[in-house]
């Protein structure tokens, strides 16, 4: 390791001790490694279509057959997906007794994610399903400790009335699988207009669904006031993207984790350019 390195770790780990809260700030660089594409760093493109430009209210009333098949393609993979080293890292940070040792004086923890895969979740409830039945609290992790922001892939919502359910079936619906077309993601791949009473429809009324994901110009579901680390995010969208500045202004330390220079960084007090799956080894081994 190069000294300058050593150094970043040392202070931040110093950082940590005398910290009295705790906020990690995700976005799509901390799934990458679980194999999910990002959205912008080279990964963003589905058939050769910019995801961002189905990401968005406006994308789904012109052709929800197109944007239902990019979510069930990103549904597929957030189901065949396993959490990384990075994932099962900040999980142990939501365990009392863990954070005693690297941040005694943190009387908070809170990951908000922007991803939507749940993979952040799923490492909790791998670590919760380590701990001996008769442990103390202070052992388990905090299970309520991630915000989801962006919403929930699994998570369907009916577009006229407020029935919201979590399923789990691969595929969806059997217009939705694809899984005989060969190179189904590939840009040449002929467009398949799936008609729209094939589509998810809500259980209860019958009307259109749609994947319960915050598009542009929606309402992120939840929002905080600090954070103390930045990890994986391109720090482009609003308003995730403003977090980092606003702890700095209140006297908060800010780390980045990113492989690549980000928006964050000029708010960074500490900033790790790696894998953050390595990175965050390297801070918490
Ligand atoms: C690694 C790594 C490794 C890779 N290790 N690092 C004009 C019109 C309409 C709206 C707006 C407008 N101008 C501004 C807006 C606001 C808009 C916005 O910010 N737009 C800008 C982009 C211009 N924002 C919104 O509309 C938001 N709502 C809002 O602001 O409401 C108003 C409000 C605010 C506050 C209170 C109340 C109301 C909503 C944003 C919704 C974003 N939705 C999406 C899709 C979610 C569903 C889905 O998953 O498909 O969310 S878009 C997409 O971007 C997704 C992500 O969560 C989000 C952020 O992307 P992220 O995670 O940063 O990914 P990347 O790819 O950009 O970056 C990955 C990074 O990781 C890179 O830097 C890599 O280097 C790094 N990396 N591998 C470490 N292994």
């Amino acid at each position: 390791q190069d000294p300058s390195t050593i150094t970043t770790i040392t202070r931040l780990r110093d950082a940590l001790r005398v910290s009295k809260n705790i906020i990690v700030i995700a976005g799509a660089g901390l799934s990458a490694a679980s194999g999910i594409p990002t959205f912008r760093d080279g990964g963003g493109l589905w058939r050769s279509l910019d995801a961002t430009t189905l990401a968005t209210p406006t994308a789904f009333t012109a052709n929800p057959s197109l944007v239902w098949q990019f979510y069930h393609y990103q549904w597929v993979k957030a189901l065949e997906s396993k959490p990384n080293l990075a994932h099962h890292i900040i999980a142990k940070l939501s365990v009392p007794e863990f954070r005693r040792e690297v941040a005694p004086n943190a009387k908070s923890f809170h990951l908000i994610t922007q991803n939507v895969d749940r993979l952040s979740v799923r490492a909790l409830q791998a670590l919760e399903s380590q701990v001996p039945a008769n442990a103390p609290p202070s052992d388990r992790p905090q299970m309520d400790s991630v915000f989801e922001m962006h919403g929930r892939i699994f998570d369907i919502e009916c577009t006229s009335c407020d029935y919201c359910v979590e399923d789990l079936s691969n595929p969806l619906c059997p217009a939705l699988d694809v899984s005989h077309i060969k190179d189904y993601n590939d840009a040449g791949t002929k467009q398949i207009d799936i008609p729209l009473k094939e589509l998810p429809r809500c259980s209860a009324y019958h009307a259109l669904a749609r994947p319960s994901v915050v598009w542009f110009g929606e309402t992120p579901y939840q929002l905080s006031e600090i954070n103390r680390l930045v990890v994986g995010t391109s720090s482009t969208v609003l308003p995730a993207s403003l977090f980092a500045s606003r702890v700095q202004k209140r006297g908060g330390k800010v780390a980045v984790f990113n492989f690549a220079p980000s928006a964050a960084d000029g708010s960074a007090d500490f900033v790790f350019r790696g894998p953050c799956e390595t990175e965050l080894g390297r801070v918490f081994p």
